[in-house]
């Protein structure tokens, strides 16, 4: 729980103690905070070489050297589009993670940006998937293209590209199936897809692959990232269910392993509730220096 693990840290840090006692439940509580053992020990490591040096006099000078430690770590990845080209980015992750959410977010927060955004419904795998995209469409007054349930979603892509390129729209989000969650399967959806993006014009700039993690999985969202990283190289991730009992610690290890920049941050249900990620916020929270 990030709140619980940075309001730990500030008690510990409120002990002022530094002998061996002290790192060490440093170290389980970053292990708590979902950094990994090996990132843990890491970090209290650092902060025991440091704070001999540096001797930290107060509980936020502490943070603070925390707070740097794990700041290279994690990286921002810049979501913003350009003016005058078409611009694809393709939701990917595991059933149930917030893909279709997350999509219908990024559609109004780029609608109020005063861009031209087309759904597509790539997840042809389930009916009630392509129904769900389009109740998003019609609230969100977006425009969809969708085919018929079971069908090839590289063919829906291609429409949804031809008919956004006739009408010079700015950005499709391409919504995809959960279950292409095996490495083969991946790898067999993902370059057809590739091949259609890119035989229809749209260059590495302007098509991104982002995958979409439930931050209340903790490790699971790692080995969800080496797996999808592994079969498509990922461009960025995005971060949802912050809102909940959140394990923020996960993405300074995916960072770390993968160097995989974050994009957005999703902390709610509501079409507002998506943010674009910023490091120093997530930071300070992650080390209690804020409430
Ligand atoms: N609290 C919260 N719930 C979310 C968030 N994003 C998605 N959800 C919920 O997660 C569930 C699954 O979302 P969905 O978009 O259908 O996942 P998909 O299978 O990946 O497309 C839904 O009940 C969403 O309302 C978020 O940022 N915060
Ligand atoms: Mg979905």
């Amino acid at each position: 729980m990030l709140k619980g693990f940075g309001a730990k840290l500030k008690a510990l840090f409120g002990m002022n103690t530094f002998d061996e006692k002290y790192f060490e439940t440093l170290e389980d509580f970053l292990i708590e905070g979902d950094l990994g053992a090996k990132l843990a020990m890491d970090i209290s490591d650092e902060v025991r070489k440091q704070a001999k040096s540096t001797k930290p006099k107060t509980q936020q000078d502490l943070q603070l050297l925390v707070k740097s430690l794990l700041s290279d770590k994690v990286s921002t990845f810049d979501p913003s589009l350009d003016d005058d080209a078409l611009t694809v980015f393709l939701i990917l992750g595991v059933n149930g993670v917030g893909k279709t959410t997350t999509i219908a977010k990024l559609a109004q927060y780029y609608q109020k940006q005063g861009k031209q955004v087309l759904l597509a419904a790539a997840d042809t795998f389930r009916a009630a998937a392509i129904d769900q995209l389009e109740v998003h469409a019609t609230r969100l007054d977006c425009r969809i293209v969708k085919q018929k349930h079971g069908s090839d979603p590289g063919s829906v892509v291609y429409d949804a590209i031809t008919s956004a390129q006739a009408r010079k729209e700015d950005l499709i989000l391409v919504d995809t199936a959960g279950r292409m969650h095996n490495k083969e399967n991946l790898l067999r959806e993902l370059s057809k897809i590739d091949k259609i993006v890119k035989g229809r014009g749209i260059d590495a700039v302007h098509y991104k692959k982002f995958l979409v993690i439930d931050s209340t999985t903790g490790q699971n969202g790692i080995s969800q990232a080496e797996l999808f990283n592994q079969a498509v190289s990922l461009d960025a991730l995005i971060l949802t269910k912050y809102d909940s009992l959140a394990k923020g610690g996960a993405l300074v290890q995916i960072g770390e392993k993968l160097h995989i920049p974050i994009a957005f941050v999703g902390t709610g249900e509501t079409y507002r509730d998506v943010h674009p990620f910023d490091k120093d916020e997530f930071l300070d929270t992650l080390v209690g220096l804020t409430d």
